[in-house]
């Protein structure tokens, strides 16, 4: 995970084989429907500009977003929609059973330490606490190893069995709940530079991408600092952990040489039920 200067991202280049990335293209190409240009159009100053890209939103149909001045409605979920949303919620309570894991290793680790500081308080055994934190690591790196594993074509078939048609998760507290959908029909569709921080999102949450089609870069951008490049291939995974969206700016910018076409799912927890109440 990247995580300087307050740029908290992961990037999994390849977390769906080929041949599954494909076949949600294909899937995500038949039965995704976009907004009309004029319900996208965004505000500035009372002038309405239509969006260079097409762009939809799945969830609940009682959330909203809102969208450079444009409050945009929300579709039900479509099965192809939910069977990625799942995916993005196993990976995010994956890390999350992780980062519990890894705290419980640093409580033994501790607790070692402790034990060993007060049975050789005379004699202090460097060896011996080498070989414990070894065996510490090579745990860590064991598990860390499984949840690198690509999602292939054996989990895509375990997806089709638990997926749900208009099933969102709407009592889990802690779930992604979200999806905002981009279609860049070639290089000269993009996406400016701009913070996901509005207030319908929950910015203690992380955002998972996944992208399929051509190969676009993100980039990321902040005063005063490098810009950071990362070419989205097909069939990847990119989270954007808190604090990112707080500092850095992202976009999608203009290729002329692309001809062909990229869809983006950006997985967001959204709040906007919580924040009418
Ligand atoms: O297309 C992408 O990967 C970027 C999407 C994005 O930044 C957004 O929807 O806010």
């Amino acid at each position: 995970m990247d995580h300087h200067y307050n740029l908290n991202i992961k990037y999994v280049e390849k977390f769906f084989s080929t041949k599954v990335a494909d076949s949600f293209f294909k899937k995500l190409e038949k039965s995704v429907e976009y907004f009309h240009p004029d319900v996208s159009a965004v505000v500035v100053r009372h002038k309405k500009y239509q969006i260079p890209r097409k762009v939809s939103a799945y969830g609940d149909i009682s959330l909203t977003y809102c969208f450079s001045g444009t409050r945009l409605p929300t579709k039900p979920m479509i099965s192809v929609v939910k069977q990625l949303l799942d995916l993005a919620n196993d990976f995010i309570k994956k890390e999350k059973n992780q980062s519990d894991i890894d705290t419980a290793d640093d409580k033994n680790e501790n607790d070692f330490l402790k034990e060993q500081n007060q049975n050789d308080s005379d004699i202090i055994d460097d060896n011996k606490n080498d070989s414990n934190d070894k065996d510490i690591d090579q745990n860590k790196n064991d598990i860390l190893k499984k949840e690198q594993t690509q999602y292939d074509d054996d989990n895509a078939d375990d997806s089709d069995k638990n997926s749900d048609d208009n099933d969102v998760d709407k009592n889990e507290n802690e779930n992604l709940n979200y999806v905002f959908i981009n279609r860049y029909e070639n290089g000269l569709d993009y996406l400016g530079f701009h913070k996901d921080d509005e207030k319908d999102m929950d910015s203690n949450f992380p955002i998972v991408t996944f992208s399929f089609g051509i190969k676009r870069d993100i980039i990321f951008k902040r005063k005063k600092y490098k810009n950071v490049k990362i070419p989205l291939e097909h069939g990847s995974m990119l989270v954007m952990y808190p604090p990112t969206n707080q500092f850095w700016y992202h976009g999608i910018p203009k290729r002329k040489k692309v001809k062909d076409v990229r869809i983006s799912l950006t997985f967001r927890r959204n709040l906007s039920n919580k924040n009418k109440e």
